[in-house]
């Protein structure tokens, strides 16, 4: 067992130091999305411990490491970097951030929730491991986040850690995803206004899309005039998140998202194709996209990957 945590650890700095190897190399913004993504599979891989029983190990890593666009992780790295900071330093975050996502999807499958067959390509995990496998293995993924950052941060300032677990703990919780999913699950088969939707959007999906970006560069020790500058584009990358979401949904295949397409249709979901139509529902993601990428323009060329993964936001075809 010691060995084998011994083992881990050396990875971690293997790791950080290809990390700084990635980014010094890089050159533009498609190679920066692909290397930054490797870097992010590689430390997804093993950052899940000797986890007992097997069956609750295989059910975490079914889905951790099932594939996915790793926006997230891939924001908090990016923001890190624009804040001053060593991007390897904020790799434990990146992943523990991708943990709560990951939990976040294996929950909101469930049949108590969306009820979903089909997730990242593949069966949802609850198809594959049943209800109460999925649920502990959303649980174990949920606490394995804050062991991640606390434990495997070598070298960052606790303080700022603790400010990393605190922002984590609440954009998880009612104040977040958790609050966001409920108000959701309350609106099913009900007429909902533009104001509640962009609250359950805000809460399900803004909320850790602005823990990405925030934790990142606390890591780095950002400035609150950084921090808000960056809530600022958060919130805007975080509606037009989902307003895309909304119409790849419609436009797109279930082969394409590897999630099943046409859902909120069926369901009779309200959304924002729905509410604003479709034409309106594009300018106003290009608009919120706009909006964002202003809000961090001050600082030059340092956000351009910030900028340049708000256009790829927008342009995403999955
Ligand atoms: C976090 C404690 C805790 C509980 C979770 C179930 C639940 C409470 C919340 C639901 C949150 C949810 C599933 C929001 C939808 C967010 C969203 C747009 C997901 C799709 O993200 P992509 O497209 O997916 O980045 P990939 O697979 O690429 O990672």
């Amino acid at each position: 067992m010691t060995f084998c945590h011994k083992l881990q650890d050396e990875k971690i700095f293997y790791q950080m130091y290809k990390m700084t190897e990635v980014i010094n190399s890089i050159s533009d913004f498609e190679k920066y999305l692909k290397n930054t993504k490797k870097v992010v599979e590689e430390a997804l891989d093993f950052s899940l411990g000797p986890e007992n029983p097997e069956i609750l190990r295989e059910s975490m890593r079914y889905s951790l490491l099932a594939g996915g666009k790793r926006i997230r992780p891939i924001l908090c790295l990016a923001s890190c970097s624009l804040a001053g900071g060593e991007p390897s330093l904020a790799v434990p975050t990146a992943v523990a951030i991708e943990m709560i996502h990951t939990m976040s999807l294996i929950h909101d499958d469930l049949p108590a929730m969306d009820n979903d067959d089909l997730r990242r390509g593949r069966p949802t995990n609850h198809k594959v491991y049943g209800d109460a496998i999925a649920i502990l293995a959303g649980d174990a993924l949920l606490t394995r986040a804050f062991k991640m950052v606390s434990l495997r941060s070598p070298g960052v300032d606790p303080n700022r850690l603790l400010n990393v677990v605190g922002e984590l703990s609440l954009v998880a919780g009612a104040p977040g995803l958790v609050g966001g999913q409920v108000v959701d699950l309350e609106c099913e088969g009900k007429e909902v206004d533009l104001e509640t939707l962009e609250y359950i959007h805000l809460h399900k999906t803004g909320a850790l899309l602005k823990a990405c970006v925030r934790t990142g560069a606390m890591i780095a020790g950002a400035n609150e005039k950084l921090l808000q500058a960056l809530t600022t584009y958060a919130e805007g990358i975080g509606l037009a998140f989902q307003i895309i979401d909304d119409i790849l949904d419609l436009t797109s295949s279930s082969e394409k998202l590897g999630k099943t397409a046409g859902k909120d249709l069926l369901a009779d979901k309200t959304t924002y194709p729905k509410l604003l139509g479709m034409e309106e529902s594009k300018k106003r993601a290009f608009d919120l996209v706009e909006k964002a990428k202003k809000a961090i323009e001050p600082w030059g060329a340092d956000a351009k990957y910030l900028i340049s993964l708000a256009d790829f936001i927008t342009n995403r075809d999955r």
